[in-house]
């Protein structure tokens, strides 16, 4: 092997090596945007609700209201749920868990999914904790015969 062939090919190792990098690096960049954009959509995927009081809908057949017992401040509030059929009928047949914490500080409040206890009219009820001022949600999965039919959030500030 001449010289001119050697330092060609250490050029070339030196390119191949380097594109092996940036393709390692870019495969990376790639998997963490995906991770990212996936962590993000599974909170995509709770509808931001319209207000206390609202009718919000539940695909054709099912509406709910939600209301506080008080405006949320420190201390324990109740989250109060009402679900109706399409005719405006009570409906406590769904069954909905809630998952209270703050957005901002994910891990730090939040308890998890907790089942919504019915009383005897049929209210959906949720106790829930607030621990310091800030942006808080609450984010509630509703389900009809254990699937999971509804997923929404309430958000609210301290
Ligand atoms: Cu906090």
């Amino acid at each position: 092997m001449n010289k001119k062939n050697s330092v060609s090919l250490t050029i070339q190792q030196h390119i191949s090596s380097k594109s092996i990098f940036s393709m390692v690096a870019m495969l990376l960049i790639c998997g963490m945007l995906i991770f990212t954009k996936t962590a993000f959509s599974q909170d995509d995927k709770f509808e931001p609700l319209g207000g206390e009081g609202k009718k919000c809908k539940i695909g054709q057949d099912y509406y709910f209201e939600y209301s506080f017992d008080k405006t949320p401040q420190l201390g324990t509030v109740i989250l109060k749920i009402q679900i109706f059929d399409k005719n405006g009928n009570r409906d406590t047949s769904l069954k909905i868990t809630g998952d209270t914490g703050m957005p901002t500080m994910r891990g730090h409040h939040d308890t998890g999914m907790v089942d919504f206890q019915q009383n005897k009219k049929g209210d959906y009820l949720l106790p829930v904790n607030i621990v310091m001022p800030g942006a808080w949600d609450i984010r509630m999965i509703f389900s009809k015969d254990g699937k999971p039919i509804y997923k929404g959030s309430i958000n609210f500030e301290v």
